[in-house]
């Protein structure tokens, strides 16, 4: 089977975001497209001869036919073998996994995470190295320099691989292994958490509802939640994976995972409730009559994660990135252990985890993980809070009220104001920017202003600097403002408001959040002109 060189271009817009590249999915479909971004890969990672890698994804429309694209050109471009999930599914955690697991040369994840799914909305890739995690920020400029010097791509013409069957089949000289994809990560959760503890507690009556929003968590969830540890049917609600997630946003948060929130709310409701996103690395914890947010809960596993045999010898340190509070930073601090601070994307939390430096990290975009993996894992979370309820035997609610008894409660919330023109939020962006230096010693509703900076990181293994992650505003007594534009949005600009304020006193850490957050809202708002250079005078999503 000879391999066709194909001429192509570059195209414009293949600049990869937080978190690979993610377009509409006409985009991608669009002759060439999947082609050159694959082509670029492989080249910026110096070729792919002899290895073999991981391909699989969260069964989003056009997931199956951009596998089969990758294989033909996996085998143009020599790599030896393929392991792809079954039917073209691998959450992005089990992906990780395999990678690691096989010691595989890295993979192809096939996802745009939260995005809606479907002809009309989006799709994504992005290549995980050997470590499996994300492409760092040095080959991920090698994979963007690629997209614009690209003058060919590598394609063998070949009819389709059957992706259903288990089992192992050739493609030219390419191995491709079908591997059932919730085995190898049922496995790994067994090895880290306390099953009989997590049984016995289902045994007792405890109720939970997970809900997969008709992603790719599904699976892994039934295997796991129903048909190991014995929790009730029916545990997992949307369970099946579908090609546009139900027609369904498969966000984790208090609005897009709303039915379990107004569950979780209401009369009789179960004892906890977890939700997931697209590709299965995000995660929502709602205990009964209780939202935690993801900064809290955060906190929360670090504070109790020694309850799990992976973790009973405590925990090297954590890491967190700039816009999540700081409520793990106070657990850390009492623990002993190093916090660091990091910018937004899983990808810099790689190096930290590698070199033995944190056990745990977390961001407030609903990810927790710790180092079993190199991405966020939204299963994991809920199995470690599982392991947690079971070896305490409190509820998440006393849970909550013990953490923010013990080490004050961090008030968090963040404001997206989605589908914003370009310029409008880089207007936003840079007068703040240009006024970050004056602003220490303002007074603004209320708050004086302590700090104004914009983040920079200098990773602590390998040296690397990243530049320009977010500009921050902190005001006397704990409370802090941030703002930065979102990089996996497919459509204008997203301005997203992170707002924060440290509560210690007993008796203020049971306000609504937005009561205990308005002048941090107000002031926020006031300092950067958001509504007068956006023409939006209330965000879409709050979270
Ligand atoms: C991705 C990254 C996360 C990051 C998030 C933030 O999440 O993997 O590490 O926190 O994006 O995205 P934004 O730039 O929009 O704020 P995911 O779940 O979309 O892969």
């Amino acid at each position: 089977m000879q391999p066709d060189t194909v001429a192509t271009q570059p195209i414009a817009g293949q600049k990869p975001g937080t978190s690979g590249l993610r377009k509409k999915t006409r985009t991608f479909m669009e002759p060439h497209f999947l082609e050159n971004y694959v082509q670029s890969i492989i080249d910026g990672i110096g070729g792919v001869v002899g290895q073999t890698l991981v391909v699989g994804g969260d069964g989003r429309y056009f997931n199956d036919r951009a596998i089969q694209v990758i294989l033909r050109m996996l085998a143009a471009n020599g790599a030896a073998g393929a392991v792809v999930g079954q039917g073209g599914i691998l959450s992005t955690p089990a992906a990780s996994h395999l990678i690691r697991k096989r010691g595989t040369g890295g993979g192809f994840i096939l996802s745009a995470s939260h995005n809606p799914g479907g002809i009309d909305a989006d799709f994504g890739l992005k290549f995980n190295g050997p470590n499996g995690g994300p492409a760092s920020e040095g080959v991920t400029a090698k994979i963007f320099a690629a997209t614009e010097a690209i003058t060919e791509y590598r394609i063998v013409e070949a009819q389709d691989v059957d992706l259903d069957t288990i089992g192992t089949s050739t493609l030219g000289d390419l191995s491709v292994e079908i591997v059932n994809p919730v085995a190898d990560y049922a496995e790994l959760m067994e090895s880290l958490f306390d099953f009989g503890k997590i049984r016995a507690l289902f045994a007792s009556g405890f109720r939970m509802r997970f809900d997969a929003m008709h992603a790719v968590t599904g699976p892994y969830a039934t295997a796991i939640l129903e048909d190991t540890l014995g929790a009730a049917t029916g545990t997992v609600i949307n369970g099946t994976p579908s090609p546009d997630f139900g027609q369904g946003h498969p966000d984790p948060n208090p609005v897009w995972a709303k039915t379990l929130m107004d569950e979780m709310y209401g009369d009789d409701s179960p004892d906890f409730g977890a939700a997931s996103d697209g590709d299965g690395d995000r995660n929502m914890i709602v205990g009964r009559r209780q939202y935690v947010t993801p900064s809290d809960s955060l906190a929360l596993l670090a504070a109790h994660a020694h309850r799990a045999p992976a973790y009973a010898n405590g925990l090297a340190g954590v890491a967190r990135s700039m816009p999540t509070s700081g409520a793990v930073d106070r657990v850390a601090e009492a623990q002993g252990i190093d916090c660091y601070e990091t910018p937004t994307g899983w990808k810099f939390f790689g190096t930290l985890l590698d070199a033995g430096k944190v056990t745990l990290c977390g961001e407030e975009s609903a990810g927790t993980g710790s180092d079993h993996v190199r991405e966020k894992d939204g299963l994991w979370a809920v199995l470690l809070w599982l392991n947690i309820l079971a070896d305490s035997g409190q509820s998440v609610a006393d849970l909550m009220a013990a953490l923010w008894r013990d080490f004050g409660r961090c008030y968090y919330s963040r404001h997206d104001y989605e589908d914003v023109e370009v310029d409008k939020a880089n207007a936003v962006m840079d007068g703040l920017r240009a006024r970050l230096a004056t602003l220490p010693g303002t007074q603004v509703a209320g708050l004086t202003v302590t700090f104004a900076d914009e983040f920079a990181y200098d990773d602590p293994v390998d040296g690397s600097r990243a530049e320009a992650q977010g500009l921050r505003i902190g005001f006397e007594g704990g409370a802090r403002a941030v703002f930065r534009l979102s990089g996996t949005g497919t459509v204008g600009a997203t301005i997203r408001m992170y707002l924060e304020r440290l509560e210690t006193s007993a008796d203020a850490l049971d306000q609504p959040a937005e009561t205990a957050l308005r002048p941090v809202v107000d002031a926020a708002l006031t300092l950067s002109d958001l509504a007068a250079l956006t023409g939006r005078d209330s965000p879409n999503v709050i979270t």
